[in-house]
């Protein structure tokens, strides 16, 4: 990785310059109100935290260091036309496109590194029970490395604050390169044989990754470089990235905040969606059969929200349009399975679903987001194991929060403690106005 350390190098005194500069001359600025119904809802739209890495505008859309998601897929290094994921982990913490030969380089050291993984992860994790979540086992996992930080060392020895980054892109690193072979290892004990398939020295993290889970298909290699780019990061107000930023900024290492952050990400309004999309396609087709009418997918929809159950995949708390991430799955649908069956309900469901949903008056955003669409590309290939998805989600983002945490250790940014308030200050202060 020494090319992407030495950029990083390069280009840390210039970033620092530019915060101190903003700090200094504009501390004082005010960026916005913040309303009482933001207090009560959830902070929405609140800004309130520095992110490096991603933006997210309402309209547009993901954008990673700049780059939609199509222009990811232009020019960052792939295989076939997927960007490969050490490209998005140099993208995300230089913020510049990598060559092929850089990407390269990061690529042969990731895979050197996944190559070491201590043993008595692999004894807790074989020990697990199977009937344990797998999004639990993977957050145990990574508590269990965590013996192996190099940042947790660095604070023991009292290293200064300004130089934190360096143990904390180490460690980063080791995540990344450790995090498939761990998630594979869940996969494999809980729904095979526990016999994990072997990786390959030049092979990037994606095929690495599918291949000891099992899977020797090369477009399942390309759709899961595809899963772990559009999941890797989507700006920092998010639970899982939130989380993880929130416990780093106490000093703690990447594994204690990215296992947080694991633990938001399990959770069914945000990671665990995606399992709850494929589950409900399924009861879809099981009630209304393969092929239903427009009629009879509202019909489903209604009965379902008068339930009072959501309908999982739809809505988000920012966008306001359908997420691109949504659409990069449909097109990779069109090119490699316009015939799969559910992969044809989840277009059609697409067709009357926000309608639906928009009837009802209340829903900020009636269009699909991210999770709609993964469950039915990945049955294609056979992985139909539903409640692994959060799993692969959580793979993806170890690429988006490392990076952040990177840049946070790398700019000093100190601890988050904002204010809270109670009713009765809010009665308080409502009387008053
Ligand atoms: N189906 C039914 N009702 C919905 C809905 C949906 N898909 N999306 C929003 N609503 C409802 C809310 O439940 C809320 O109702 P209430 O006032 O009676 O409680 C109302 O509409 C207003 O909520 P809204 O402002 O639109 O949405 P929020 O910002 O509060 O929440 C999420 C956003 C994503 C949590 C919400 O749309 C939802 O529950 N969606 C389904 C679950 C899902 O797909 N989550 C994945 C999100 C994301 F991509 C990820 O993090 O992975």
């Amino acid at each position: 990785f020494a090319t992407m350390h030495k950029r990083l190098v390069d280009l840390l005194p210039e970033t620092r310059d530019r915060l101190a500069k903003i700090r200094r001359g504009h501390g004082n600025k005010v960026l916005g109100p913040i309303t009482v119904e933001q207090i009560i809802g959830g902070m929405r739209g609140i800004k309130g935290l520095l992110t490096q890495t991603s933006r997210l505008d309402a309209f547009k859309g993901i954008k990673f260091r700049g780059l939609s998601l199509p222009e990811c897929q232009i020019r960052l290094p792939s295989v076939r036309r997927e960007p490969i994921p050490e490209a998005m982990f140099y993208l995300l913490i230089t913020g510049e496109v990598p060559s092929n030969d850089e990407a390269e380089d990061l690529k042969k050291d990731i895979a050197e590194r996944a190559q070491t993984f201590p043993n008595y992860v692999e004894k807790i994790v074989n020990s697990l029970s199977k009937d344990l979540h797998p999004m639990s086992q993977l957050s145990i996992g990574v508590l269990a490395l965590q013996n192996e930080s190099e940042f947790a060392q660095a604070i023991r020895r009292g290293e200064k604050r300004g130089n934190l980054w360096q143990s904390a892109l180490e460690d980063s690193l080791n995540l990344i390169s450790r995090i498939p072979k761990l998630a594979a290892m869940i996969y494999v004990n809980k729904y095979r044989d526990g016999k994990l398939g072997e990786i390959r020295e030049n092979a990037d993290l994606s095929e690495n990754f599918c291949r000891m889970m099992g899977y020797h298909d090369e477009k399942f290699w390309e759709l899961m470089r595809l899963y772990l780019t559009i999941h890797c990061d989507h700006e920092g107000g998010n639970v899982s990235a939130h989380t993880t930023h929130l416990v780093g900024s106490a000093l703690s290492d990447p594994y204690l905040s990215y296992s947080a952050g694991l633990n938001g990400l399990a959770g069914p309004l945000h990671g665990l969606a995606n399992q709850e999309c494929l589950r409900f396609i399924l009861g879809m087709k099981e009630a209304i059969g393969e092929s239903p009418s427009e009629i009879d997918i509202e019909k489903y929809l209604k009965d379902t929200l008068a339930k009072g159950f959501v309908i999982p995949g739809y809505g988000h708390a920012v966008l306001r349009v359908t997420d691109p991430r949504f659409v990069c799955q449909m097109e990779f649908a069109q090119r490699y399975m316009p015939n799969d069956v559910l992969c044809k309900l989840v277009a059609s469901l697409y067709k009357v679903a926000p309608r639906v949903l928009k009837d009802l008056g209340k829903v900020s955003n009636p269009y699909p987001n991210v999770d709609a669409h993964s469950g039915a590309l990945l049955t294609h290939f056979g992985m139909t194991e539903y409640d692994f998805y959060t799993v692969l989600f959580g793979v993806s983002r170890a690429i988006g929060v490392c990076a952040s945490f990177v840049w946070s250790r790398a700019l000093a940014l100190p601890i988050i403690r904002p204010a809270s308030v109670t009713m009765e200050n809010l009665e308080e202060f409502v009387r008053k106005t």
